[in-house]
């Protein structure tokens, strides 16, 4: 069997590529698109295995998507590729819909064309209930999307039932919450607090002692954050990749949405991830001056601020899933919970934070 994964190099595709080879015999085809500086640090695990191959192809462009699938003539065809930062969505309304649901029609047409018989898996999101009506979301809650990203992702919704009815093919569209990792792109919140609290703990470790020191150290860097009172569902993206190749695998094609079935606020991140690297502070302030800080002695550090340029035209404040209709009829549960992906994630950021310290010393 052959899979066709596309954002190879991104987290979802990354981790993917690992279960399979991991826990099949497919062969595993990792779709690139062409960058002048690739960054492959995703893939290190899996890119000399010998059924591991890197492909080119990019989502806007629909003669290298033909290609890949008429030459390869994939069994799955797994579409994790987007444009994926909800935040710049508002600042590329346009390329984002190209890619991720004119990407999906493009896909789903090399695919009717070149391979009807392959299953094709689209990476929806929570994002596409936006502003809930209730708490937790099921896959009847209605599509109310708060930005260009979520509202891409209802159209790539729509057109993959579209095909799937029209045109009889496995094509299912995953509704998936929030998930994270180690492999976690850095402009995500989870994955920018990880590393900021790694930085800090590097940069306090080097100054010493809390009370030696009498002011700010210069090249302390607080983690600027924007809204801390959002709510989110947060799993380890490990986990679900597991749940899209069940959905990938049942008799007949039907989405299901993946979720925790807990939600976390950014502030409450903020507090388990600095706890990990026993970093405790507490919060002082209000609104755009609430800060989290660390008193030690006569002294006082900022760890967290607010950045306004962090806060979003249209937030989406809280997101649940009921992740009951996976559990039943595929079988599937969210392993861990919000205090281990934390650790997790904390603990991994803080020793790659010391050995690049390491490397920098002389
Ligand atoms: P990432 O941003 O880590 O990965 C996305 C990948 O898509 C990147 O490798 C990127 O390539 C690639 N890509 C972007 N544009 C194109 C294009 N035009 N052609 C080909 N490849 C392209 O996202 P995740 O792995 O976190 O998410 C995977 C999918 O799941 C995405 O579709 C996302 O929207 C969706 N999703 C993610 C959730 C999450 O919490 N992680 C939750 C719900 C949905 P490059 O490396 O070159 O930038
Ligand atoms: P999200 O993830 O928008 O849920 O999309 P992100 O981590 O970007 O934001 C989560 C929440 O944190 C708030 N926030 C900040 N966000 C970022 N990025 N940076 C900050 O400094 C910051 N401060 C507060 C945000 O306002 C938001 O409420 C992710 C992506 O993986 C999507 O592709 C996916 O579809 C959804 O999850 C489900």
């Amino acid at each position: 069997m052959k899979v066709l994964v596309t954002g190879i190099l991104g987290q979802d595709g990354a981790n993917m590529a690992e279960y399979l080879l991991n826990n099949t015999n497919h062969e595993v085809y990792g779709m690139m698109r062409r960058l002048a500086l690739p960054n492959y640090a995703n893939i290190q695990a899996v890119r000399d295995h010998p059924r591991f191959k890197l492909v080119y192809g990019d989502l806007t462009d629909e003669v290298s998507l033909n290609e890949l699938v008429k030459s390869i003539k994939p069994d799955y065809f797994i579409n994790f590729a987007a444009n994926s930062f909800v935040g710049v969505s508002w600042d590329m309304p346009t390329h984002v819909f190209d890619v991720n649901a004119m990407g999906v029609i493009r896909c789903l047409e090399a695919i009717r064309n070149h391979a009807p018989n392959c299953r094709f898996y689209s990476a929806g999101s929570s994002e596409e209930f936006g502003d809930v009506d209730y708490s937790p979301q099921d896959m009847k809650h209605p599509m109310k999307p708060r930005s260009p990203y979520g509202a891409s992702k209802c159209a790539a919704h729509h057109i993959v039932k579209v095909y799937r009815e029209s045109y009889d093919m496995y094509a299912v569209h995953g509704l998936l919450f929030n998930h994270e990792g180690t492999k976690r792109g850095e402009e995500f919140v989870t994955r920018k607090i990880s590393m900021g609290v790694a930085k800090l703990s590097c940069q306090i470790r080097q100054m010493g002692s809390w009370s030696d020191r009498h002011d700010q150290p210069k090249n302390h860097t607080p983690i600027e954050l924007g809204n801390l009172d959002a709510k989110r569902d947060w799993s380890d993206s490990e986990h679900f990749v597991k749940g899209v190749w069940l959905m990938l695998n049942q008799n007949d094609p039907k989405d299901y949405l993946l979720a925790s079935g807990e939600m976390h606020s950014i502030r409450e991140f903020v507090e388990k991830a600095f706890a990990v690297a026993s970093l405790k502070g507490k919060w002082e302030g209000e609104g755009l001056n609430e800060k989290y800080t660390k008193h030690a002695g006569p002294h006082k550090y900022t760890l967290v601020k607010i950045n306004p340029e962090f806060y979003r035209p249209a937030e989406v404040e809280q997101l649940m899933g009921d992740p009951t209709e996976a559990r039943t009829e595929l079988g599937w549960t969210s392993e861990g919970n919000f205090d281990t992906l934390v650790e997790k994630m904390v603990k991994h950021d803080v020793k790659l934070a010391q050995t690049k310290e390491s490397h920098r010393l002389p």
